[in-house]
């Protein structure tokens, strides 16, 4: 057998499957071979994975990074009501800080979002932006959606499909809610037709813009504006009739629509239910929301650390409900959402409010999102593969070939010959010693992380066991690329593999 690195007696999974002792040959970051005992030519690297689960590479289908890069001059005629920060602010994960903490958590792959702001007329000069942002500063395969914040007659006429046809682009991303993002249901309707048109899928952010802006009205009137009542101002009501409508707008032009970050039982429910009416609906839910409850959200201004969009909810029946929807099928992605501002700005100001009024620390100021690209596939595995809650295949499901099969990434989420080689490699629980979670030990730019102090019981690691390394090389990761696939790209060809050295090591040692 030809081939460049071999893993060897690992168990590998796949969405039905566990095969016990499996080898992978991989060639040219291909995988050429799975079977038992493979024979290959004296030389050839080995990596011996037994005991070791083996499941594809993450697949993030859902992660913002340089946020706001690409569209600085778009964004000054955008109003600003804290969904997005004053540019001066901003402090997010870029592509090298992004993809490299993606990587150091299992994650071979992300899908990120080149965005329209209202100042754009076109997609193209976005989408070029954001490739520019990316080439040559990513550590993993990368992707994109498109947000649509203008759908001008130029987006809708000829754009989506120089979108699809040049870039590969299949997917975009509309708001419900926001003043600088949200779209009307007449725009909604005419994005869904045209994207059914040309074989996009739409994504929706489900949340009832002017719900949302009278229940923060009468919040302030009553003072109660601190970070912790955030949640108070986006009750699971207003997600529910945002997923109910966005349901009924596919409905109406028969377009295929995802609902992203998915946070409550009452929409998990609504959208299970148009599944079972055959509807060509799917959903994708985030580990804060299956994992974090509001209760953890603290008075003051630490609490700004939980501010997201959906708010991250009360209660556990809405948590079971989530995890209740990755097994019977209603979701087919979790994602992380990665959407992360720091907390304390090297300039003195926090999370994005200073340039409203610093004193007043108002909610609807900060920013909505929390970073998570790295915990997402550990948090999932200990959480739900260890502790019983989803089998080791609907963890392959959820976490890589299903956000691979919906966003047509073919070479990616399974370990099969012809596939790309990026594997993700969980040695077994016996050689693993459990950890709580600080944020030094993650590798985005971010100065917190929500699941702080979280005990992990394990991590994508690489036990090269016959040689002799120092202590801390024994977390590895498996990641192999494959470069020009068709949406797919890659910018740093030379690795083919990436330490992800986990555990007590400070960043400064990191080759990251
Ligand atoms: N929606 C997202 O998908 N990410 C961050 C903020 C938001 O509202
Ligand atoms: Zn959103
Ligand atoms: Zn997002
Ligand atoms: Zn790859």
């Amino acid at each position: 057998m030809n081939a460049d690195l071999v893993i060897r007696n690992g168990s590998i999974v796949t969405t039905s499957d566990i095969w016990p002792c499996c080898d992978i040959a991989i060639l040219n970051g291909t995988i050429v071979a799975v079977g038992i005992n493979i024979p290959v030519s004296e030389g050839v690297r080995e990596i011996q994975a037994d005991g070791a689960y083996v499941t594809p590479g993450g697949v993030d289908s859902h992660v913002h990074l340089s946020l706001y890069e690409a569209s600085a001059d778009a964004l000054k005629t955008v109003p600003t009501d804290g969904s997005i920060p004053n540019m001066d602010d901003y402090t997010g994960d870029t592509y090298e800080t992004g993809t490299r903490s993606a990587v150091a958590g299992g994650t071979t792959t992300v899908i990120t979002f080149a965005s329209q702001y209202r100042g754009d007329d076109s997609l193209i000069p976005v989408i070029e932006e954001y490739h520019k942002l990316a080439t040559g500063s990513s550590y993993c395969d990368y992707a994109f959606h498109v947000i649509i914040s203008n759908p001008s007659q130029l987006v809708l006429q000829q754009d989506l499909k120089t979108m699809v046809e040049n870039y590969g682009i299949t997917s975009i991303k509309v708001y419900m809610t926001y003043n600088a993002m949200a779209l009307k249901d007449y725009h909604i309707l005419n994005l869904m037709s045209a994207a059914r048109e040309l074989g996009i899928l739409t994504m929706v952010h489900a949340e009832n813009a002017d719900a949302v802006h009278w229940m923060i009205e009468r919040l302030e009137a009553k003072g109660l504006t601190t970070p912790y009542y955030h949640g108070a101002s986006r009750p699971p009501i207003v997600e529910a009739e945002a997923t109910y409508r966005a349901i009924t707008l596919g409905q109406l032009t028969d377009a295929p629509i995802l609902l992203v970050h998915v946070s409550t039982k009452s929409s998990a429910e609504l959208i299970k239910n148009a599944q079972t009416n055959i509807l060509p609906v799917y959903a994708e839910t985030c580990p804060q929301f299956l994992l974090l409850l509001d209760s953890m959200n603290k008075e003051g201004f630490e609490g700004a650390k939980y501010v997201c969009s959906p708010p991250i909810r009360e209660s556990v029946t809405d948590q079971n409900s989530l995890w209740q929807g990755i097994n019977n099928g209603t979701f087919s992605t979790i994602a992380s959402d990665h959407a992360p501002v720091k907390l304390y700005h090297p300039n003195g100001k926090l999370r994005g409010l200073a340039h409203k009024n610093p004193a007043q620390k108002n909610f609807q100021y900060i920013p909505k999102g929390l970073p998570g690209v790295e915990t997402r596939l550990p948090l999932l595995f200990s959480e739900g593969v260890l502790a019983g809650r989803i089998t080791p295949q609907r963890f392959v499901e959820v976490t890589s070939t299903g956000p691979a099969r919906l966003f047509g990434l073919e070479r990616k989420g399974t370990i099969a010959p012809g596939f790309d080689a990026d594997i993700t490699i969980w040695y077994p629980q016996e050689t693993f010693q459990p950890f709580k979670l600080t944020n030094e030990m993650l590798h985005h730019a971010i100065d917190y992380t929500p699941f702080e102090g979280f005990e992990f019981k394990n991590w994508p690691s690489l036990n090269f066991d016959s040689i002799m390394m120092p202590w801390f090389f024994r977390s590895m990761l498996i990641w192999q690329h494959r470069a020009n696939e068709n949406r797919i790209s890659t910018t740093l060809p030379e690795f083919s593999y990436v330490a992800s050295m986990r555990i007590p090591l400070s960043k400064t040692d990191c080759p990251f």
